[in-house]
């Protein structure tokens, strides 16, 4: 563990939250980190973090003094040259986001969405009972990475050809939010061929008519957004909205493989759905940090921060702060998560989180129908990535209620 130095009135730490030790068990960091103080100067990337509940949640809302278009990664883009073009919502701030996001708001809504629940849940019943005459699965690789894969590319209105690389373009986005570390390298080995299917997927004229890609394109025709930033809206679905999903769903079937009294309990109340899926996200953050920058000189605590300062916020580390949640290691779905920052906060918050939502309980419904218990049968397998967490492998039997 690394050792705490004070220099003026901040805690210095030499860790490296993009380290494969950080990143295969970060709890133990996490810890440090909150332990350390308000806000920490990690010396290796000199940047600002945060790690307690009420300054990630308090800085995610203030996005005047902590903006989003410098990027949201590591890389300051009023020094450095953005790997691909900003995101145009993501990496936005007002007034430019305001607009851009009002158009994804309104497709993504939660009426809107339930228009998709039907096609979602049949869907889900078919792969659960092809799943369930095996027993033996994995669950990433037979379930969370299948699921998503089945009914997020048709909801947007994909061609079926080339879906291959809408894993691997997520991977690049979420690792290029960190350093330019072996994970940022290896996951850019195939980025030419990647990016450009995805910009390709991009136009008006590859998207069926009827999906939520097309309804961005009509945001265009009522003259929200220009044609090039639809382009740009759906290229955002297509980052954000597929490797989020499979991590949410993975740590979903991780949870309660993990802790089955919980999954009995959802079983005799399924009704407790909503909330248990929250939990999932408070406990596992599938998307574990973002950043922002300063805009302007601001106090935190002790600490004068400078302006254009990037401020690594640790949402995972915030969603077990034990100043703000009672025994926040464990794992339990009666337990009030809303209010947790695994979808942010402000007005960055997941625009897709009904989506996300949607998938989850599609997926859990089919499962709380059929099986009795989910059994871990193997170690389950790390997928590093520089800002999501997630497995490549969760050994599963299933046992059949
Ligand atoms: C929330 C998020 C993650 C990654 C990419 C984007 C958004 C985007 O807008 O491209």
């Amino acid at each position: 563990m690394n050792q705490t130095a004070t220099v003026d009135h901040f805690p210095v730490l030499d860790l490296d939250p993009f380290s494969t030790e950080f990143l295969q068990d970060p709890y133990p960091f996490h810890e440090q980190l909150r332990e350390a103080g308000p806000v920490v100067w990690l010396s290796k990337y000199r940047v600002w973090a945060m790690a307690r509940y009420e300054q990630v949640h308090a800085t995610l809302k203030d996005w005047e003094t902590y903006c989003s278009s410098a990027g949201g990664g590591l890389a300051n883009f009023n020094k450095e040259e953005p790997w691909r073009p900003p995101s145009i919502i993501l990496e936005a701030d007002p007034p430019l986001h305001n607009r851009t996001r009002s158009v994804l708001q309104r497709i993504l809504t939660r009426t809107a969405i339930e228009k998709l629940r039907a096609g979602f849940e049949l869907e889900a019943e078919k792969l659960v009972e092809s799943v369930l005459a095996r027993g033996h699965i994995d669950g990433v690789m037979d379930l969370a990475e299948v699921f998503p894969l089945r009914v997020f590319p048709d909801a947007v209105g994909l061609t079926k050809e080339g879906r291959e690389n809408l894993l691997p373009y997520a991977n690049m986005t979420f690792n290029a939010f960190g350093p330019r570390n072996e994970l940022f390298e290896a996951a850019f080995a195939e980025a030419e061929t990647v990016s450009s299917w995805i910009m390709e997927q991009c136009k008006r004229e590859s998207l069926t008519a009827d999906g939520l890609g097309a309804q961005v394109f009509a945001a265009a025709d009522a003259g929200e957004v220009t044609e090039k930033e639809a382009g740009m809206l759906v290229r955002s679905l297509l980052t954000a909205g597929l490797d989020t999903t499979v991590h949410g769903i993975t740590s979903a079937l991780y949870s309660f493989a993990c802790f089955p009294q919980q999954w009995q309990k959802l079983r005799e109340q399924p009704k407790m759905l909503r909330p248990a899926f929250e939990e999932v996200v408070r406990f596992q953050s599938p998307v574990q940090t973002f950043f922002r920058t300063t805009t302007r000189e601001v106090q935190v605590g002790e600490t004068l921060l400078q302006k254009d300062q990037k401020v690594l916020l640790f949402l995972a580390a915030a969603n077990r702060d034990p100043r703000k949640w009672d025994n926040p290691d464990t794992f339990d779905i009666t337990r009030r998560a809303i209010g947790h920052v695994g979808f942010g906060a402000g007005i960055h918050v997941c625009v897709g989180q009904m989506v996300a939502r949607l998938e989850a309980e599609s997926v859990l419904t089919a499962l709380l129908r059929k099986v009795d218990r989910l059994e871990l049968v193997g170690e389950p397998q790390r997928r590093l990535n520089n800002t999501l967490r997630g497995l490549s492998s969760l050994p599963l039997l299933l046992h059949k209620a």
